[in-house]
């Protein structure tokens, strides 16, 4: 092997290495404050910071949701999720295709994360490079809107692989496309077939109420004071 070449892939393991360090202090860091973290990716637009609103609507009033957004330029989400009135910072890539652990790590560590019992991140548009870099999150879910395609899954399988949750979003735009949720079903359980699949409108609210209730079961042990008393309500 070539000198030069020895020395850019020791450069790379070592870039690995310390990405991997970082998403390790980023778990042990949210561990210890029992902090349950969600990392929402998907395509630009598909229509997580929506969701986000939605899941922010379910725990209104309730405290303890931190949020941060991952996106290559502006505050346009963190100012759509300020509006919700819970803690939020925006992380600006540039030109990173996804939010890098360092940069969530930097962000965590302006926060007062004291009251915080769930995190969301939401990352940068994109289906392919948010799939390689874990944040240390419990939980990453993958949104896919009708409108992109019922393939998607078999041409991008490594996010699909890596997503404990695939929801599928923009159902009401269902007689306007021709998308196959069958086929989507399929793909994404041969791509991971422990993936639990979910498929909503925000728009119309159908499917909502049982994505909600799944992401308020995941952290209930972790955060009693933010669960609904009364479970499936709506949004
Ligand atoms: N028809 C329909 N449109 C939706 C739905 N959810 C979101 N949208 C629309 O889709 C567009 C993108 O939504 P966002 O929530 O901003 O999507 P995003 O994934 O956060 O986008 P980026 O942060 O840019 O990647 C907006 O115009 C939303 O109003 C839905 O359930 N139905
Ligand atoms: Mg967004």
């Amino acid at each position: 092997m070539e000198t030069g070449e020895k020395k850019r892939i020791e450069v790379e393991r070592s870039i690995l290495q310390s990405v991997d360090a970082t998403s390790r202090a980023i778990r042990s860091l949210l561990a210890e404050r029992g902090i349950y973290a969600l990392n929402i990716v998907s395509s630009p637009g598909s229509g997580k910071t929506t969701l986000i609103e939605a899941l922010l609507a379910r725990f209104e009033g309730k405290g303890g949701v931190a949020v941060i957004e991952g996106d290559i330029e502006t505050e346009l989400d963190a100012e759509r999720i300020r509006k919700h009135g819970v803690q939020v910072r925006q992380i600006n890539t540039r030109s990173s295709c996804h939010i890098q652990p360092s940069q969530l790590l930097d962000a965590l560590g302006g926060m007062d994360l004291s009251e915080t019992r769930l995190l969301i991140v939401e990352n940068v548009g994109n289906l392919v490079c948010p799939a390689e870099v874990p944040l240390g999150e419990d939980k990453r879910i993958v949104l896919l809107s009708v409108t992109e395609g019922d393939e998607k899954p078999l041409k991008y399988p490594l996010i699909f692989r890596t997503s404990d949750l695939l929801v599928v979003t923009k159902t009401d735009l269902l007689p306007y496309v021709k998308f196959d949720m069958e086929r989507v079903r399929r793909a994404a359980r041969a791509a991971n077939p422990g993936v639990e699949i979910f498929d909503l409108s925000a728009f119309t609210g159908v499917g909502m109420p049982a994505f909600l209730d799944r992401i308020e079961s995941f952290g209930a042990a972790k955060w009693p004071g933010l669960s609904t008393a009364t479970g499936s309500t709506g949004m």
